[in-house]
């Protein structure tokens, strides 16, 4: 049996899955990962991704945190792609439980799943931090500079910066969800982001797979790992 008959069989015989991703999901949708981020921007940028995306960043550098945020995080035309839309119709099939997430782009809800646990949050949510009004992403777009509310205070983006905590009850769905799953599948990230990278570790489960274009660190605990492309694995689906 090959590879790919193998994950349909899986997929067949799961009733509760569970998806684990990161930005390799959305590669396909024209959204950069931060590997080939890194590369890029380092030719116009001063510093890495990870560094201006840290909370220390936003506050000493504002004007160039939002500056970054709003030419390399912001990608309000892209669609759901294979992937996303598979996982969607596993759900509406009663066949996939949730689907946790360190993607901030919201293409899983675009592409119709519910039981999404964003653990970096969203880039469709931005929130005053002086007086708590929230805005949506086209006022994000809309603007230049450091993004002001009516109230003058500065309005910072719902996604969790390096340095920051993750939200509890977000946290806590997330882990209910993976330790209650028959079959994890864990696709499109590096793993090398913590603390969401070691959640994978509540899985109590029987099948474990792996897709990932590059080698990760639970390959070799995996029932299955596929390193190709994963809307073309999802395509199967
Ligand atoms: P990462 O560290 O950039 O890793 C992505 C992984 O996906 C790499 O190992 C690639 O080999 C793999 N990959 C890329 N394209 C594909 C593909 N088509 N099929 C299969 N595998 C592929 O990203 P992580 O998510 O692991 O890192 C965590 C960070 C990146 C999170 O905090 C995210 O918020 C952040 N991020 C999110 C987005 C987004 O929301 N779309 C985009 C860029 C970065």
């Amino acid at each position: 049996m090959t590879d790919l008959a193998r994950f349909q069989k899986i997929i067949e015989n799961s009733k509760k899955i569970v998806f684990f991703g990161g930005a390799g999901v959305s590669t396909e949708s024209g959204i950069p990962d931060f590997r080939s981020v890194d590369g890029l921007y380092h030719m116009k940028y001063r510093y890495p991704p990870e560094t201006i995306l840290s909370h220390t960043f936003f506050l000493n550098h504002t004007e160039e945190f939002f500056a970054f945020y709003r030419e390399k995080m912001l990608f309000p035309n892209a669609q759901p792609n294979v992937c996303h839309r598979a996982l969607a119709k596993l759900e509406r099939e009663g066949k996939l439980l949730a689907i946790v997430t360190q993607n901030i782009d919201g293409l899983h809800q675009k592409a119709g799943s519910k039981r999404v646990f964003e653990l970096h949050g969203t880039v469709h949510k931005n929130t005053c931090m002086k007086c708590g009004k929230r805005y949506g992403l086209d006022f994000m777009l809309g603007g230049t500079g450091v993004p002001t509310c009516s109230c003058g205070g500065v309005v910072k983006p719902d996604v969790v910066l390096y340095e920051e905590g993750l939200d509890e009850d977000t946290l806590e769905g997330a882990v209910r969800a993976i330790s209650s799953a028959d079959t994890l599948i864990i696709g499109g990230t590096s793993l090398a982001v913590y603390p969401a990278a070691g959640l994978v570790d509540y899985f109590r489960g029987e099948r474990l797979v792996v897709i990932n274009l590059s080698p990760t660190a639970r390959d070799k605990y995996a029932d299955l790992v596929l390193q190709e492309k994963i809307g073309e694995v999802f395509s199967l689906v």
